[in-house]
C-alpha cells in the first residue's frame, strides 16, 4: 500500500492562476485508492500541439471521421437551422474541421463564430485558420466551456438562433452521467429551437481502440506524459518522466478507453508548490483520461435526458463515428 502523502514545506507558493491546478493535483494525488489527474490539464501548449499530431496518426481515425462527416454533410446540417444563426464552438482546437460548416453558413449570411477554448495557443491557431472565410466575424473566448458559452449567449442578438458545436467526441471525456449533466447545463444556457451538434465516437473492436490510444510512434504516450512535465514546470515537482509509462486500457463496464501513467518502480515525488510528497508503488497508476464510446442508438435517450431531441444523425462509413444534431426543446 502506498502511504498517505507527506506535507513538505512550500518553497514557492503557486501564483493565483495556478491555484486551481495546484488544488486539483493535491486532491487527485493524495486521495486514497486510484490516483487521478483531470484530463483538462493535458492541454497546455505542448499538449495541444501533441493532440494535433495525434489527430493525423493512422491509428487514430476519430478526427478524420469527424472532418469527413462535416465536409460531406455541411450543407445538409446548415439547412436544418433556418434564419439568422450565431455559431459557438466548445473546444475549437485548431478550428480546421469547423471550416466546412462555417463556409456553408457564410454562403447563406454573414455569420458570427465564437470559439471557446482553454488553450491560448489553440485559440490563436483557430482564429488564424478561419479568418479568410468570406463574411465571417470571429470573437474567441479563452474560457472553460460553460463560462464561455454564457458569455456568448449574452452576445446573442434578438431573433438569432445559437448553434453550439461540441465536436471530436470531447463529450466522451466525461463519464456518462457527467456527460448528460454537462449537456443539460448547455441546454439551460440555450433557448428552445437552438441547436447543438454533438460528435460521438462509436464503439469499435478493442484492438482498434487500444491502437488508437497507444500508437506505435509514441505520440499519445508523450501527450500523456506531458501532464507530468506540466506539474514539474508549474508546481516545481520532480517527476522523473523516465520512471513512468503510458498505459491505455479498456474499461468494458464503462465502455471507455482509459489512459494511465504507470510508475515503473517505488518512488517518492515531491511537489513543493502543493506542499506534498507523493509515494508511488511499483506498478501504481495515475488515471489521466477516459474516452467513452457510444452506440448510435443511445443518443435519442441521452438527448431526451438533457432537454434536447435528436433531430438527425450522420455516421461515418470508414471509422464508426456519429455527428448528432440535437435541438433544444
Ligand atoms: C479530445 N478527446 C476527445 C480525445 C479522445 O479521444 O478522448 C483526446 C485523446 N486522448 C488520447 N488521444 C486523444
Amino acid at each position: 500500500m502506498a502511504s498517505a502523502p507527506r506535507m513538505v514545506p512550500s518553497a514557492v507558493p503557486p501564483p493565483p492562476e495556478l491555484a486551481e491546478f495546484c488544488s486539483d493535483v493535491v486532491l487527485g494525488l493524495s486521495q486514497p485508492g486510484q490516483k487521478e489527474l483531470p484530463s483538462k490539464y493535458l492541454y497546455d501548449n505542448v499538449g495541444s500541439a501533441l493532440f494535433e499530431v495525434i489527430s493525423h496518426l493512422p491509428e487514430y481515425g476519430l478526427t478524420r471521421a469527424d472532418e469527413r462527416l462535416l465536409r460531406r454533410h455541411a450543407d445538409e446540417i446548415v439547412d436544418r437551422l433556418t434564419g439568422p444563426v450565431a455559431v459557438a464552438e466548445l473546444g475549437s482546437g485548431s478550428g480546421k474541421k469547423t471550416r466546412w460548416l462555417l463556409e456553408a453558413f457564410c454562403r447563406r449570411q454573414r455569420t458570427s463564430y465564437y470559439p471557446v477554448e482553454i488553450s491560448h495557443s489553440a485559440l490563436v491557431m483557430c482564429e488564424r485558420e478561419l479568418r479568410d472565410i468570406d463574411r465571417i466575424s470571429i470573437v474567441g473566448f479563452e474560457r472553460e466551456y460553460l463560462d464561455g458559452l454564457l458569455e456568448v449567449a449574452a452576445y446573442r442578438k434578438s431573433g438569432q438562433r445559437l448553434f453550439v458545436l461540441f465536436l471530436g467526441s470531447t463529450i466522451g471525456n466525461f463519464d456518462r452521467p457527467a456527460g448528460v449533466k454537462f449537456l443539460a447545463e448547455v441546454r439551460r444556457i440555450l433557448q428552445p429551437g437552438d441547436g447543438l451538434l454533438l460528435g460521438t465516437d462509436l464503439e469499435k473492436p478493442s484492438t482498434q481502440l487500444l491502437a488508437a490510444y497507444d500508437d506505435e510512434l509514441g505520440v499519445t504516450a508523450a501527450f500523456n506524459l506531458n501532464l507530468l512535465s506540466r506539474v514539474n514546470r508549474d508546481l516545481g515537482a520532480d517527476f522523473d518522466l523516465r520512471q513512468f509509462t503510458h498505459l491505455a486500457k479498456i474499461n468494458y463496464k464503462a465502455r471507455s478507453v482509459e489512459m494511465h501513467l504507470q510508475s515503473k518502480r517505488r518512488q517518492i515525488v515531491s511537489i513543493p508548490a502543493a506542499e506534498i510528497a507523493v509515494e508511488f508503488r511499483e506498478g501504481e497508476t495515475i488515471w489521466t483520461e477516459s474516452s467513452h464510446k457510444y452506440s448510435a442508438d443511445e443518443m435519442t435517450e441521452t438527448a431526451r435526458n438533457s432537454g434536447f431531441r435528436c433531430e438527425a444523425q450522420w455516421i461515418d462509413e470508414q471509422w464508426p463515428f456519429a455527428e448528432n444534431l440535437l435541438i433544444a426543446e
